[in-house]
């Protein structure tokens, strides 16, 4: 089954909307697989958005990144990586849909509340990067009333 990382960034716990974050991810019927409160360094989370080091906001968002604890997850389900940023809604929360997480919840770009992988690959790499020791393997009983 298709794994997604999703990160409540530090606006996103600071604003107490970790419940809520996670609520709409459960609602939807994936299945949380790895969970945990972190508050990593720069050379972290430089590692992370090393795809966007060329970017002018690339130094700001790392600063932000760093600045408090963020909620690192996995979770699973079929085409959760997709199914995942449609709920988190686009990057710029101008744009982003109303009923979306960044639509609902937030107003800049560099305050977004939340991270999603945006592909399979991406996911893969994440999870690594994030899970080193690895993550618990278990099936929620609910999924054969979630899946057909
Ligand atoms: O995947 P997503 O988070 O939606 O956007 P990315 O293009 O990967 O950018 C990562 C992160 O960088 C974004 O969530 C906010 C920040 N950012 C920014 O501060 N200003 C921009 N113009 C674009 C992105
Ligand atoms: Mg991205």
């Amino acid at each position: 089954m298709e794994q997604t990382f999703i990160m409540i960034k530090p606006d996103g716990v600071q604003r107490g909307f970790i419940g809520e974050i996670i609520s709409r991810f459960e609602k939807k019927g994936f299945s949380l697989k790895g969970l945990k409160l972190v508050k990593v360094d720069r050379p972290f989370a430089e590692k992370h958005y090393a795809d966007l080091s060329a970017k002018p906001f690339f130094n700001g968002l790392v600063e932000y990144i760093i600045s408090d604890p963020v909620v690192a997850m996995v979770w699973e389900g079929k085409n959760v990586v997709a199914t995942g940023r449609k709920i988190i809604g686009a990057t710029n929360p101008a744009e982003s849909a109303p009923g979306t997480i960044r639509g609902d919840l937030a107003v800049e770009v560099g305050r977004n509340v939340i991270h999603g992988s945006d592909s399979v690959e991406s996911a893969r790499k994440e999870i690594a990067l994030w899970f080193p020791e690895g993550i618990i393997s278990w099936q929620s009983s609910l999924n054969q009333w979630i899946y057909e």
